[in-house]
């Protein structure tokens, strides 16, 4: 650790500063990797429908609340840091009877504020408005039956008193986050009458005035899913505008634009006119495929850019992936490990270095330092990082995912 401390410093670069602001960082760790999206409401509860996929069927899924906790708790002891864990309102704890999506309700989340105070994790929430028998046509807030259209409205104004319930208790506002499957296979004719309901619909949804101390929402946009191929009505201009005008966060999912279209190239645009913003940190492969997040070229550019315009205390990076033909547990720790690393590797660039032949105009120079910064040590600085967090190094990560698998997920069945 010292030589690299040594290499980074020589280059203006402060090791020890990058490894107090990233143990700052929380993800917002997403629930719905251990079960392949399925949630709790019913029993062997599937995700069904409306635009996201997962594929595979590798053993040992979480059963039940219990077992996905256990899987929680494994994933965030092998994630070096505090972090937060993001909630699906379908992964509600129906113990004590059922409710339909426009009935669920703080009461079905009362064990899981119990469970994030006694680990000390914060918790963040979604709404479910996909995997029900409502939404199988393909629309949900812009629907064009005003019952459908209600129902779904009613669910979300629901999510949101269950996110500003969260965020009372745990003194923290819970992130609440809206993404919806809408649009249509095949080239629709009224985009803008659905556009224009989906508008209403959110406004019913926000004139429930709660205080933002409790709860943030968001609003994430797409640009086609499995089914939505000709259109989706909230795609990127329509929650950007939404946003904008209605003063809620926008969510931008890195698996939810043009393959060629960087979301790092967004964040210097967007913090001109906003000051918070949420990230759904995901790998699509040719589409939104929602792959195990990697240390690729485009998450170390989101992270640099969150880093170069002094965005990380104004951004809450969400994860967003789901695999379902690994063992789950290690793509929680290699996923959220790999946000971490991009985001270190940003951390321990050298910036003002950099920052100096841009400014100079020395484009040559710039280029040539870019390149040396990537052969820098950085695994060493990532291996003292978990070592003083007291999780597993990169090296003994392997055997720490296959014991938990013999111990506890070879045992379900
Ligand atoms: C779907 C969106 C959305 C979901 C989760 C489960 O395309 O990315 O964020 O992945 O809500
Ligand atoms: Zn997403």
């Amino acid at each position: 650790m010292e030589a690299a401390v040594k290499k980074y410093q020589a280059l203006g670069v402060d090791v020890e500063k990058a490894l107090e602001v990233l143990q700052t960082v929380s993800l917002g760790v997403h629930c719905w990797q251990a079960d392949d999206v399925g949630g709790f409401e019913h029993e062997g509860a599937e995700l069904e429908g409306g635009g996201i996929q997962v594929t595979g069927n590798y053993p040992g899924k979480a059963r039940s609340l219990d077992e996905l906790r256990d899987d929680i708790l494994k994933a965030f002891a092998m994630i070096p840091g505090t972090h937060r864990l993001n909630l699906h309102a379908s992964y509600g704890d129906f113990s004590g009877g059922w409710a339909d999506r426009d009935q669920v309700g703080p009461e079905h989340f009362a064990s899981w504020v119990a469970w994030g105070k006694q680990h000390g994790i914060m918790l963040d929430f979604n709404a479910t408005l996909f995997s029900h028998p409502k939404a199988d046509d393909g629309f949900t807030l812009s629907h064009k039956d005003p019952a459908i259209r209600k129902f779904w409205v009613d669910h979300v104004k629901q999510a949101r008193r269950i996110a500003a319930y969260i965020g009372e208790k745990q003194g923290s506002p819970c992130i609440h986050n809206i993404w919806i499957p809408d649009g249509s296979k095949d080239i629709p004719v009224d985009r803008y009458g659905h556009r224009k309901l989906l508008k209403e619909s959110l406004d019913e949804i926000m004139s429930l005035d709660l205080s933002r101390d409790y709860v943030r929402d968001a609003v994430e946009s797409k640009l086609f899913g499995i089914g939505s191929e000709a259109f989706v009505v909230g795609s990127h201009e329509f929650y950007l505008g939404y946003s904008m005008s209605r003063n809620t966060l926008l969510c931008l999912d890195m698996g939810h634009f043009h393959p060629t279209e960087s979301v790092a190239d967004k964040i210097s645009s967007f913090f001109q006119f906003q000051d918070e913003l949420l990230l759904h940190v995901s790998r699509p492969i040719r589409w939104d495929s929602d792959h195990v997040v990697i240390l690729n070229d485009d998450l170390r550019s989101l992270m640099e850019e969150l880093v170069r315009a002094e965005a990380l205390g104004k951004t809450h990076i969400g994860l967003d992936f789901f695999d379902a033909t690994i063992n789950r547990i290690g793509a929680y720790a290699v996923g959220s490990r790999s946000a971490q690393k991009a985001l270190l590797a940003a951390l321990i660039e050298p910036r003002e270095l950099l920052k100096r032949y841009d400014d100079a105009g020395n484009y040559f120079a710039r280029l040539a330092l870019l390149e040396e910064a990537k052969l820098l040590p950085l695994g060493e600085v990532w291996d003292e990082f978990c070592r003083r967090n007291q999780v597993p190094t990169d090296r003994e990560l392997i055997d720490e995912v296959m014991k938990y698998e013999h111990e506890v997920l070879s045992r379900r069945n």
